[in-house]
């Protein structure tokens, strides 16, 4: 990655604190004594802005002047987290903030932590759309990132009195929001609904209702590139924004209801991870920024032409299409161009399968999302047209390549039937130039399961690009203990944005004065934790235990069962003197989940895992030896605090089910050590940092289908090991539910007859690792040791890594010159 310095000049503390005044006085009117940490904040991030401005106005120029295709990564989720003080820290202006912020008279961290942090994304895929917008400007390549500024985020969590998940509404944008840029002048508008009919032998759809999708532009400034791209999020309004004629009559409700609709597509971001759910607003959602997206990128790269030459919109941008939620894009393309610009089919359909790929990022099927046929019909009828063409010459194609009926029929884009679906996964294979998963194994299995018929029919579309994570924000940002010692160790800052020169590190493992240095930033790290959740969440966590952690989005095929039940025997086994006291090794253990709010037996989860920590918390002969903590909400913000402080993370999913995962390439950069499945990227991690720096159990992928195939009986798995038998049994004895054998009976109803991701089978071996850990941890020179070649390995997980593959595999262009 070529590093260019920011093009903009350094600014001096003197400078800065003027600007930050000035921007109080004049846009915010509040004098500096009166401003609080959230005026300051505002403030400091419009200064910060305008630094930002001459860059981003020279790169969109640049962009359209083009001396190399952009590329626009069409997204439904983007979770960017905070923006301050990323952007000072590619401004190369963090000290001076610092500085600015303390002379007039405010705490920095306050000044920080006043920044609502959006929370457009619901886990992984969101975040890894951020990570990549992130890469792209790095590396200096032209993007736009597409999507929907949601009213209300994901839902924010807390627990009530009984442990339970309560969602409460996310109104993230009723704050001072410095970042977004709201530009009606650039509006589109948006057709919903309608018919089709046949006017001089061309298909018109005559649409019944429309909306305007309003752009608000974020900035995304690249780290020490020089450029800033766009992150260029809708938001939906009406056209009018009262029935005058209702209002006149009194009917001051219905007089909004208009209003009211249109701006209800934009208005939350669906809680849901993976599984989606067939709502009509979720369409509504997808086709709605993916058509506003589309007419953006028409107007930028052809600027007041009436009739432009769209033959050359795929050496302009290419589309990527992330996951199937902006699959509707495919036919609006051909809808434009055969609509409103005159090209026949093949043209079209030219042109549209140069523009968009698309990006697989699950194995579940429930997760492939599929629409009826009918609802897209009555809800885009001329797409619903193209969609059937498309189909139709996909089959035609099919016969002429000699596939039989059984065949075609497993491919159908629309299924044939009464009730035809559309199956978005097989539209976006179609209709693209590339299929990618996010991990070397998820791809694998995407071509050998998932998508088997299509990748032997298409070979040269499937491809891989494994996930990775800006190393800005989740090593920098987060962690800059360890980002001073890891400059200090490497001579140099340029692993920022050259990922692999943390190799240079792998020697230092050997040094033991390095390795010194390396637990003593753990160290603080924890105590930095430690002082965190108690100011903020109101536990006492002790910073002399091993910290465990496991943060991700609340499934059950992520198994944070098999995490539960192994705490409880070590819970039991402590309690019961199974183990002597002197064999403790002090563990504090670290939950972070949201659930979907409609999803019952994860939602049950959580309320097990809030009275286990209750239970043993407040039990006294495990005081000092065991506690679990499960702050609420977990977020960007909360990961950036606990990720660094973690020496053991956990990524157990049932193998065959996580495509990547991403938490896991955060912290084994951030010197922790993982235990987990040989499952998404945690093979590749494992091969990276040596498999004796990873903890590994429990069945592989073969293994899981073979015992499938075999019929699987969870309860022979509770009957043979006791430490199992006695966990479920103290789940379902009330142990964790004041004595009520109802709260949990679901839960262990489920493990003991259907148990379909093998959490009983996996229970063996997780628990007889924990051993081999704990050794390892009494030995805390050679744990270290182990976690600086975690460091050191780990380079390949950078998203610009990522980003660097999509150029060269998928997107075919690089870095604006
Ligand atoms: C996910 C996968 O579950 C996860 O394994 C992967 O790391 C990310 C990013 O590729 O995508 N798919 C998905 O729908 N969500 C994910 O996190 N929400």
């Amino acid at each position: 990655m070529t590093e260019q310095t920011a093009p903009h000049t350094p600014v001096s503390v003197e400078q800065f604190t003027d600007e930050i005044k000035e921007q109080l006085t004049y846009t915010q009117g509040v004098t500096t004594d009166l401003a609080t940490d959230a005026d300051i904040y505002v403030a400091a991030s419009l200064a910060v802005r305008k630094h930002l401005m001459d860059s981003w106005m020279t790169t969109q120029r640049d962009m359209v002047q083009g001396s190399t295709k952009a590329v626009g990564y069409l997204s439904a989720e983007f979770l960017m987290g905070k923006q301050l003080r990323n952007a000072l820290l590619n401004l190369g202006m963090l000290e001076t903030f610092d500085d600015a912020v303390r002379a007039l008279g405010h705490e920095p961290n306050a000044v920080i932590d006043a920044e609502v942090e959006p929370g457009l994304g619901n886990g992984g895929l969101g975040r890894l759309a951020a990570c990549f917008i992130d890469s792209l400007a790095s590396i200096g390549v032209p993007a736009f990132g597409y999507g929907i500024q949601y009213k209300y985020g994901i839902f924010r969590q807390e627990f009530d009195e009984e442990g339970r998940q309560v969602e409460r509404p996310d109104y993230w944008i009723n704050n001072d929001e410095p970042w977004g840029h709201i530009d009606y002048n650039r509006s589109q508008t948006v057709n919903f609904g309608g018919s089709v009919e046949e006017v001089d032998g061309k298909r018109v759809w005559k649409p019944d209702w429309a909306v305007r999708a309003v752009p608000v532009d974020y900035m995304v400034p690249g780290y020490k590139s020089g450029r800033v791209n766009t992150l260029r999020l809708w938001t939906a309004r009406s056209f009018d924004e009262f029935d005058l004629a209702a209002f006149n009559r009194s009917d001051y409700m219905g007089a909004v209801v208009p209003q009211v609709e249109a701006e209800n597509i934009t208005k939350i971001l669906y809680p849901e991870d993976s599984t989606p759910q067939g709502k009509r607003l979720r369409l509504e959602q997808q086709y709605f920024f993916v058509a506003a997206s589309i007419a953006d990128a028409i107007r930028v790269f052809y600027p007041g032409e009436s009739k432009p030459d769209l033959t050359t919109f795929p050496d302009k941008i290419c589309f990527q299409l992330n996951d199937t939620h902006p699959v509707i894009g495919i036919p609006e393309l051909m809808r434009v161009l055969m609509d409103e610009y005159d090209y026949d089919w093949d043209t079209a359909w030219s042109i549209t399968t140069r523009t968009f790929n698309y990006t697989c990022h699950t194995l579940l099927p429930e997760a492939l999302e599929v629409w009826s046929a009918g609802l897209i019909g009555d809800l885009l009828p001329r797409h619903m047209e193209i969609i059937r063409g498309i189909n139709d010459r996909f089959v035609d194609e099919l016969k002429e390549s000699g596939s039989d009926d059984a065949q075609i029929d497993r491919m159908r884009i629309v299924t044939a039937g009464d009730n035809p679906q559309v199956r978005m996964a097989y539209l976006a294979t179609v209709g693209g130039s590339h299929v990618n998963g996010v991990a070397e194994l998820h791809s694998q299995l995407l071509k050998d399961m998932t998508l088997r018929d299509f990748s032997e029919h298409y070979p040269d579309k499937f491809t891989n690009v494994t996930n990775g994570v800006t190393p800005r924000r989740f090593m920098r940002l987060a962690n800059p203990r360890l980002s001073a010692l890891i400059t200090e160790g490497l001579g140099t800052d340029r692993w920022l944005s050259d990922l692999e020169l943390l190799q240079g590190l792998a020697p230092l493992a050997q040094d033991d004065e390095f390795v010194r240095k390396f637990a003593q930033v753990k160290r603080d790290n924890k105590v930095a934790f430690a002082n965190f959740a108690k100011e903020h969440y109101g536990f006492e966590v002790n910073p002399d235990t091993m910290f465990n952690t496991m943060v991700k989005r609340l499934h059950e095929y992520k198994r944070q069962s098999l995490k539960i039940l192994a705490v409880i025997s070590r819970y039991a086994a402590i309690k019961n003197g199974t183990v002597s006291a002197d064999d403790v090794l002090p563990r504090t253990i670290f939950f972070g989940a949201k659930a979907a709010p409609g999803y019952y037996m994860a939602k049950l989860t959580i309320q097990l895992i809030n009275n286990v920590a209750r239970v043993i918390n407040n039990d006294p002969d495990v005081q000092g030896k065991l506690a679990v903590h499960f702050p609420e909400n977990y977020n960007i913000r909360l990961a950036q605090h606990l990720i660094p402080a973690t020496e053991l993370d956990e990524q157990i999913s049932q193998a065959g089910k996580e495509a990547s995962g991403t938490g896991n390439m955060k912290f084994a950069l951030n010197g922790a050590l993982t235990v987990g499945t040989l499952d998404g990227a945690n093979v590749e991690i494992r091969e990276r940092v040596g498999a004796e720096n990873f903890f590994l159990f429990g069945m592989t992928v073969d293994e899981v289908e073979a015992l499938y195939a075999k019929g699987y009986s969870p309860a022979a798995y509770y009957e043979a090991d006791p430490r199992l038998k006695q966990a479920i049994d103290m789940v379902s004895n009330g142990t964790f539910s004041n004595g009520d054998r109802n709260t949990y009976a679901p839960l262990v109803a489920d493990w003991l007859t259907k148990d379909y991701f093998m959490t009983l089978a996996d229970f063996s071996t997780y628990a007889d690792i924990q051993s081999e850990i704990e050794d390892l941890y009494q030995d805390q020179m050679e744990w270290n040791r182990r976690a600086i070649l975690n460091v050191a390995n780990s380079g390949y997980f950078s998203s610009d890594r990522s980003i660097e593959d999509y150029l060269e595999r998928i997107w075919h262009t690089g870095p604006l010159a």
